[in-house]
Order: C-alpha cells, then sequence, then structure tokens
C-alpha cells in the first residue's frame, strides 16, 4: 500500500520529513513495531537486528546502557540498521535548556549523527526541541523529537493538565515529530489523539500481548486497542527480546499493529 493512501490526514498534516520516512518504512514492513532494544551488550543488539529486523519499522536504543560500547562496534550496529530498512531513535529523554541539550547531542556518543529520533521532555520549554533539530543541523542531518506527553509508568508525574501543555506547545512546532502515549491505557490514549488532532504521530510504550503489570511499576496494554486508539507505533521491549523466540513474537507484534491500522 502507498504510504500517502494508507496514512491519509497523517501524511497530509505531519510535513516534518522524518515522519513521512516512518510512514513510508511502516508500509514498506507492514508493521508499526518500534522495538526497544534494551539489551546491555553489542553482540545482544547485533543478535537482535538479525532476528527480528524484517519483522520492525524502528530500533528503540537506550545508548547509554550498553556494557562494551564503542564507537566502531556502534557504527557497525546503525549500518547494520540501516541495510534492515530501520529507524533508529534514542530514547535519551532530555530534558535540559535548548543550548544544552544541543551539546548533548554530540559528545561521547555523537547521538545526532546516528539518531534518526529522539525523546525530550518538554519541562524546561519548547527551546528544547530548537536545541536537538540545531544539533542534527550541525551535522547535516534531519531528524524528528517525541515529546513525552503521558507515561507507561504507575505513579508518574505527567497529569492531564501537563499533558495538555506539551501538547499545545508541541502540536505547532515543525521539529516535533510527535508524542509518546501511554500504550497501556487505551481510553488515555484516545483522549490523547483527540487533542493531539491528525498530525503528529503518537508511539506508545507499555505495550504486549500479555497484558498486565511489568517489572518496577511498568504497565502494559493491548497492542491493537493502542492503535484503534489513535497510537501509530507501539513500541515493545521486552515483550520481543525477552521472548523464547523473538523473531516469531516480533511477527505477531507486526502483524496485530498492521492489521489493527488496515482496520482503522
Ligand atoms: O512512558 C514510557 C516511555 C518510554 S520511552 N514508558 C516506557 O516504558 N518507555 C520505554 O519503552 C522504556 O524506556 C523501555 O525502553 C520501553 C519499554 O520496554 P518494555 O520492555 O517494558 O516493553
Amino acid at each position: 500500500m502507498q504510504a500517502e493512501e494508507a496514512w491519509g490526514e497523517r501524511w497530509v498534516f505531519n510535513t516534518l520529513p522524518m515522519a513521512r520516512t516512518y510512514m513510508e518504512v511502516a508500509c514498506r514492513k507492514q508493521s508499526l513495531v518500534c522495538l526497544a532494544a534494551d539489551r546491555s551488550t553489542m553482540d545482544g543488539l547485533n543478535e537482535l537486528i538479525d532476528q527480528v529486523g524484517p519483522s520492525i519499522a524502528a530500533l528503540k536504543t537506550h545508548v547509554d546502557l550498553v556494557d562494551d560500547w564503542t564507537a566502531e562496534s556502534w557504527k557497525a550496529f546503525c549500518a547494520k540498521a540501516a541495510a534492515a530498512d530501520l529507524l533508529i531513535f534514542e530514547d535519551r529523554k532530555f530534558a535540559d535548556i535548548g543550548g544544552i541539550s544541543r551539546k548533548q547531542m554530540a559528545g561521547v556518543y555523537d547521538i545526532r549523527s546516528w539518531s534518526d529520533l529522539v525523546t525530550a521532555h518538554l519541562i524546561s520549554g519548547p527551546d528544547i526541541v530548537d536545541g536537538l533539530q540545531a544539533g542534527w543541523h550541525d551535522v547535516g542531518r534531519e531528524g524528528g523529537v517525541l515529546l513525552l506527553a503521558q507515561m507507561s509508568s504507575r505513579g508518574n508525574l505527567l497529569e492531564p493538565e501537563y499533558t495538555d501543555k506539551v501538547v499545545a506547545k508541541g502540536k505547532d512546532h515543525a521539529g516535533v515529530f510527535g508524542f509518546i502515549g501511554n500504550g497501556s491505557r487505551p481510553e488515555e490514549l484516545a483522549l490523547l489523539r483527540a487533542k493531539v488532532g491528525e498530525g503528529k504521530l503518537i508511539w506508545t510504550p507499555g505495550v504486549n500481548l500479555a497484558v498486565g503489570d511489568g517489572e518496577m511499576g511498568q504497565r502494559y496494554g493491548d497492542p491493537t486497542e493502542a492503535i484503534m486508539a489513535g497510537s501509530d507505533c507501539i513500541i515493545v521491549g521486552s515483550g520481543i527480546h525477552k521472548a523464547d523466540d523473538p523473531a516469531s513474537q516480533a511477527q505477531a507484534y507486526a502483524r496485530a499493529s498492521w492489521d489493527a491500522f488496515v482496520s482503522r
């Protein structure tokens, strides 16, 4: 299916190049799955791409949790992800002022040089988005910022009024790719979609085929319900990377996400 036809208003209203790239990758792979690749070794990460690359559209990393990280091994890992037609999403959850966030895109990890997407909290104000975009532009690259509008963890402090402010400031900002919503609560997600409108993307962690509570306050909801409530990408971590057979689990998540998307 052509991305333009499949995504309809989302395609028309979201003109950020990286958003359109995601919409195209999702259609090519028939998958609205982002793998949260929360493994602590380079071997473990590379193995994941080999196993599940064909079934996912994006790879979410936490570069600072890898024990044996080196610049060279990371470069090879990113090349492998690109060869598997995956967006790379560094879930750095930036939160500082704009100028410092721009500098944090450089540094040892040099996130600006390999990430297509990053997360940010809007607690410090909207200049953070300009700072992060400037970080990519410093190296001649394009990227997209996902703002945390909701979180999946119990007891989090992102109250509805805060969510509303994040959406109000983020929804007309050209550098914003979309929002992180809570995939474990479809009713909250539907409200978020109503506030966001049709333009920006909503990506949702807290999704698992086995719904219920996870480790340390994580909560899980059903992937189909999340997409039906307005999610454009389910972020799945342990449901895939801790499975006995990650490849077949990734296929199951891809199928569930794509079927729900087509019927939506
Ligand atoms: O609210 C959130 C936001 C994020 S980005 N809740 C989350 O769980 N995440 C991330 O999604 C978290 O950092 C982790 O990488 C992933 C969820 O992993 P899982 O193993 O619970 O599926």
